[in-house]
């Protein structure tokens, strides 16, 4: 039995945020897979059992259930020591940011993604709203890493992180994503950090 089970999926990048801290900080976890697509999540029992507010990622740590990716990523770093905040303005910043990629950047991204690319909804008035609104929010993330190799200063973050959640899933949104090229460069210093691996790799998926 490994210390960390994650309750995940590989297409889950809220999942991807916490497996990747995970990863990156070297824990011995291992996943436990949700069949989302399936229902699972909606599913009373797992509700009871495992979230009760029906989401993916859920972290186990001995006696302890944690739900919420940013909360996991902050619980993660005061366990482990690492990408938290070294002062207290730091850790407001890491927050703001978090919050902000919550409400917004991974929000409106995700849910364009799902209906767009794993449900197949085809275009709706629904895909161009949130793809406007998962635009307006790159722009705003893309015109801060102009000024700053990572979203709080120097070095990587538990913010980094939960950014990063469905900036590495290869599915096309029409978001013309390689124009946010400050975007790409701070994917790439993510991708270059030891022990770095795509979502598909790093959780587990059913053959599509
Ligand atoms: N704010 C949550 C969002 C989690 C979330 O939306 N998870 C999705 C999978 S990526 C989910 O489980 N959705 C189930 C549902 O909405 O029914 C977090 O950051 O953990």
């Amino acid at each position: 039995m490994s210390e960390y089970t994650l309750h995940c999926f590989a297409e889950s990048g809220n999942a991807y945020k916490a497996a990747l801290m995970l990863e990156l900080t070297g824990q011995d976890w291992q996943p436990v897979f949700v069949d989302f697509f399936n229902g699972q999540t909606r599913d009373p029992m797992w509700r009871d059992e495992v979230n009760e507010q029906g989401e993916v990622p859920v972290l186990m740590h001995g006696g302890t259930c944690l739900t919420q990716s940013a909360l996991i990523l902050d619980y993660l770093s005061a366990q482990t020591g690492q990408f938290g905040p070294q002062s207290e303005e730091e850790r407001r910043e890491i927050w703001r940011w978090m919050l902000f990629d919550n409400h917004k950047f991974t929000s409106y991204y995700a849910a364009l993604r799902f209906l767009l690319c794993l449900k197949k909804t085809g275009e709706t008035e629904v895909t161009t709203f949130l793809r406007e609104r998962a635009a307006a929010a790159y722009r705003i993330v893309d015109a801060h890493l102009a000024g700053t190799p990572f979203m709080v200063g120097a070095r990587v973050t538990i913010a980094d992180l939960s950014l990063a959640g469905y900036v590495f899933m290869p599915e096309d949104t029409g978001m013309n994503v390689q124009q946010y090229t400050h975007i790409e460069a701070w994917k790439a210093r993510l991708q270059a950090l030891p022990g770095w691996q795509h979502p598909y790799d790093l959780m587990p998926r059913v053959a599509p």
